[in-house]
């Protein structure tokens, strides 16, 4: 590599300009307040849930999206039994069902969306299951529908990890609004990050309700109510938030570019997964589908040479996990987890840096 280039990775964290994070953060040194719900957490709840069309009262701001999906399984009371999930997901989908004492049990994608096939959710169901914990995985929406008719035919709750989904919008309203809660993942290497953070959103109030008392220990004041944790974000987190939040729309469109620019780069040279219709898209991810691994080896080799680092988002198939005591086989997961990559796509990726990783690609294609 060479020493006067900045390497490129797969997602560069965005910032916002400094004065506009700072006049923030002088709130806080003037008010004293660093957390518990300050005056800057509750601005961020207001106006985050008003850009995705919910009602402030739906969406709570915790510490980051492990703790989201942790709490979404403890306020629906699932603390034992199984939970039906994906195995093609950042591991922290599954690493929160089992802390949370439940067993994970795997279902294999569709080789199109790469998300949980509903077709075979039902095969998977037995007197034990408890949920189904699907993942739109990056960004792309599972098929809802299907998943909620087989949630109500067996009467299963239905926990989204929607960490890519921020922003996403289906048949016109957020994608979020699906299932009995969706939690959100703010992390730095997110399309839209409050450092670390997270976000609980369900339509249901008593579980909202629930959820905020759990994420400050189960007491309001001197009067203790549930089991509770700290989930707390701080006003540090929200300051960023809403800092980013102005700049929302801009990461996205500016991804879109970069998302056209290698769809015309590459053209129909790698499998890419299929979107459903009617899906407003938010360009959080890139990935592509190689012929082989060892075709993907190949391009991560030659491009690591030039300074540029794609992701193996995701590997490996998360049934193969070592601490996964039940196996069971997910070939589709297990062959695609091995042969895809996701491309850098971030606000400020130049132009040129895509067409040098498309002349690589176009190597192995
Ligand atoms: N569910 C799903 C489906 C998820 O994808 C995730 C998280 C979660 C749940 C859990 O949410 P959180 O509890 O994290 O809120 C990253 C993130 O750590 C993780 O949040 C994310 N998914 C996952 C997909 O990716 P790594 O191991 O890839 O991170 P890292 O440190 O290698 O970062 C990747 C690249 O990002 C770096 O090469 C450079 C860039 N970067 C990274 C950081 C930390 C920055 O530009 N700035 C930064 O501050 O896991």
């Amino acid at each position: 590599m060479a020493n006067d280039k900045e390497p490129i990775y797969v997602t560069k964290t965005f910032l916002p300009p400094r004065h506009e994070f700072d006049a923030y953060v002088d709130k806080i040194w003037q008010s004293h307040q660093l957390t518990n719900n300050g005056t800057l957490s509750r601005e961020f709840e207001a106006n985050t849930a008003h850009y995705l069309g919910l009602q402030k009262e739906q969406f709570t701001f915790v510490t980051n999206g492990t703790l989201a999906l942790q709490l979404a399984l403890r306020a629906l009371d699932i603390h034992e039994g199984e939970v039906i999930t994906t195995p093609f997901t950042y591991v922290a989908t599954t690493s929160a069902i089992l802390w949370e004492r439940c067993t994970p049990v795997f279902v294999d994608i569709d080789p199109k969306t790469l998300n949980i096939d509903p077709q075979k959710i039902e095969d998977a169901i037995t007197p034990r299951t408890k949920a189904i914990m699907p993942v739109h995985v990056f960004g792309n929406p599972c098929d809802v529908e299907a998943i909620q008719a087989i949630a109500n035919k067996h009467k299963l709750k239905v926990i989204y990890d929607a960490a890519h989904a921020f922003g996403v919008t289906y048949k016109g309203k957020s994608l979020l609004e699906n299932g009995d809660i969706s939690t959100c993942s703010f992390h730095a290497t997110k399309l839209f990050h409050t450092i670390e953070g997270g976000a609980v959103i369900t339509n249901d109030a008593s579980v909202s309700k629930k959820i905020d008392l759990m994420r400050r220990f189960g007491h309001y004041g001197d009067t203790h109510y549930i089991l509770g944790i700290n989930a707390k974000a701080s006003e540090f987190q929200a300051a960023m938030g809403l800092s980013n939040l102005k700049y929302i729309d801009s990461c996205i469109e500016q991804r879109q570019k970069i998302s056209l620019l290698y769809d015309e780069v590459i053209g129909d040279r790698f499998q890419r997964p299929s979107v459903r219709g009617d899906t407003g898209r938010n360009y959080a991810y890139y990935p592509i589908i190689f012929e082989t691994e060892n075709k993907l080896k190949g391009v991560l080799k030659e491009l690591e040479k030039d300074g540029i680092f794609p992701r193996r988002y995701f590997y490996p198939s998360l049934n193969t996990l070592p601490y996964i005591e039940s196996r069971t086989s997910c070939y589709i997961s297990e062959d695609i987890a091995k042969r895809i990559a996701c491309l850098p796509i971030y606000t400020g990726l130049r132009e040129e840096v895509v067409k040098r990783i498309a002349v690589v690609l176009n190597k192995y294609s």
